[in-house]
């Protein structure tokens, strides 16, 4: 404590190039920040969309890295919310409970340090990550690609220590966020009908979420015939693959003739503009709820005729689930501990910090859920 560590990181020096793995020196945390050795990181899309240079907040050199989990190694000044040795999981969508956005009930995007965050930098504008005499761009307020990281005390949930780091990392993001797209933003009812589209570890979560509210039929989309095995085992009771559809049949129509004019609610979980509009078309008329998780590449635009939200239908977005870091996710471990929520069942990949780069191969695998990193 105190002093600065020296530890490995993957580094990404500069836009789609692979992380170059490397020797940094991570500062002590400043006032309000916490140091956090961290013990197993998931390996997202975003991480690989912003290395590849097409996001327009990306800042290189920079430690990516968003799902993590870890330990608390020391405190910054003013912290006591967090003690050395505390298991705890980096939130990329922080919780301050204190901002307008936090207070109001109707949000989980906190904003009070959101500017800093999208930057790369530290609440005092300044970096703690040091390699070969340069700073490096903190990512998402977490960096978790680097066996220790500074992040503010709103970045950090402290969790039951029982709790597996190894699972428990995936938490911080594509779980939580199809579990609380279905439970938090969509609130899907009980006998209702719902439609995934994108059957990765975001369209499993909502499945699982739409599982535990208890929907009558849970309809999977994807474009990959592998992913019915999949989709079947987290409860979804059919599975449909657009392109093998008879030519003349639309899904969307396929859809509305299956539920007897539409369904309660759908998600986009592809990030695809075209399936978005789909998603909200397939939706029954009068009361029925989209909800786009997916994120589309930058420059994307969705588009579908107003008649379709004049006559009843909702279009709306879910960022992290609507999940609040600090005031959900103790809840969504207990679940997990009591046996009543996946999380084992999504890890198909394992790779150790040194083949980092082999895990983001796994990843743009079509056979890929998640992989984890042991850091
Ligand atoms: P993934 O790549 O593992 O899964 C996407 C799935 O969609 C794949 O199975 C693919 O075969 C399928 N697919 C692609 N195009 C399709 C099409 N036209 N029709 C039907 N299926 C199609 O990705 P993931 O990790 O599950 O993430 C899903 C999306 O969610 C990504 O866009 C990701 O960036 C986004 N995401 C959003 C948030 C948020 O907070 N909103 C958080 C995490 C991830
Ligand atoms: O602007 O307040 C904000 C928060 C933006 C975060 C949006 C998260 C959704 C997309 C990220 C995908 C996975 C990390
Ligand atoms: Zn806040």
């Amino acid at each position: 404590a105190g002093k600065p560590i020296t530890c490995k990181a993957a580094v990404a020096w500069e836009a789609s190039k692979p992380l170059s793995l490397e020797t940094v020196e991570v500062a002590p945390p400043k006032a309000g920040e916490v140091r956090v050795k961290i013990t197993w990181t998931g390996l997202c899309h975003t991480d690989y969309y912003t290395l590849s240079g097409n996001d327009p907040e990306g800042a290189f050199p920079a430690i990516l890295g968003h799902e993590g989990a870890g330990i608390v190694e020391s405190v910054g000044e003013g912290v006591t919310e967090f003690k050395e040795g505390q298991s705890v999981i980096l939130l990329y969508t922080a919780e301050c409970k204190q901002c307008k956005f936090c207070k109001s009930g109707k949000t989980n995007l906190c904003q009070s340090i959101r500017a800093y965050t999208g930057r790369g930098v530290m609440p005092d504008e300044t970096k703690r990550f040091t390699c070969k005499g340069k700073e490096l761009f903190h990512f998402m307020g977490t960096s978790t690609f680097s066996q220790y990281t500074v992040v503010s005390q709103y970045s950090l949930v402290a969790v039951d220590d029982r709790a597996p780091q190894e699972k428990t990392c995936l938490l911080g993001c594509g779980i939580t966020t199809g579990y609380g797209a279905a439970t938090k933003t969509a609130k899907v009812e009980e006998g209702s009908t719902v439609a995934v589209f994108g059957i990765g570890c975001v369209g499993l979560a909502v499945l699982e979420g739409a599982v535990h509210s208890k929907a009558s039929r849970i309809i999977a989309i994807d474009l990959n015939d592998e992913k019915e095995a999949w989709a079947k085992k987290f409860g979804a009771t059919d599975f449909i693959n657009p392109s093998k559809l008879p030519k003349d049949k639309k899904i969307v129509d396929h859809l509305v003739e299956l539920t007897d004019g539409g369904l309660d609610y759908t998600f986009d979980c592809t990030g695809n503009v075209k399936v978005m509009r789909d998603a909200l078309e397939a939706c029954h008329k009068g009361w029925g709820v989209s909800t786009i998780i997916g994120v589309a590449a930058a420059g994307q635009e969705i588009s579908t005729r107003p008649f379709q939200l004049v006559t009843g239908r909702k279009w709306q977005g879910s960022a992290f689930g609507g999940v609040k870091g600090k005031t959900d996710l103790p809840g969504i471990i207990e679940k997990y501990m009591n046996k009543q929520f996946k999380i084992d069942e999504y890890i198909t990949h394992h790779v150790k910090l040194d083949d980092i780069n082999k895990g983001f191969d796994y990843m743009k695998s079509g056979d890929c859920i998640r992989c984890v990193t042991d850091m």
